[in-house]
């Protein structure tokens, strides 16, 4: 998938797209709660395996049972088509939560 940054109307239409996510200017930002730190890393691992479909990696922070994934497309300076998917699966593979 060949990333392109998100224009005004995307942007706009972001939020409501991917739920449970906050947009900033350059990046987008999920909290994700979990019971223990297995299941948190357990998480993290499916998500690594979204990214390294998409050559699309997070920067993210882990506490015992809480992960932090942030998204951002570096090598264009912003938001991208490519953030917006990748926040996509893994809305997908954390439903219930
Ligand atoms: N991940 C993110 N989040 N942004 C990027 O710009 C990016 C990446 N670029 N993963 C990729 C790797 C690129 O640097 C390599 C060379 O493919």
């Amino acid at each position: 998938m060949k990333p392109y940054l998100l224009q005004n109307e995307e942007l706009k239409e972001l939020s409501a797209k991917l739920p449970r996510w906050t947009i900033f200017p350059n990046h987008i930002e999920r909290e994700f709660n979990f019971f223990n730190f297995i299941e948190a890393f357990s998480f993290m691992t499916k998500v690594a395996l979204i990214c390294e479909k998409y050559n699309h990696h997070p920067s993210w922070e882990n506490t015992y049972s809480k992960v932090i994934i942030k998204l951002s497309t570096h090598d264009l300076g912003g938001l991208t088509n490519l953030d917006q998917t990748v926040a996509s699966e893994i809305n997908i593979i954390c439903k219930d939560l």
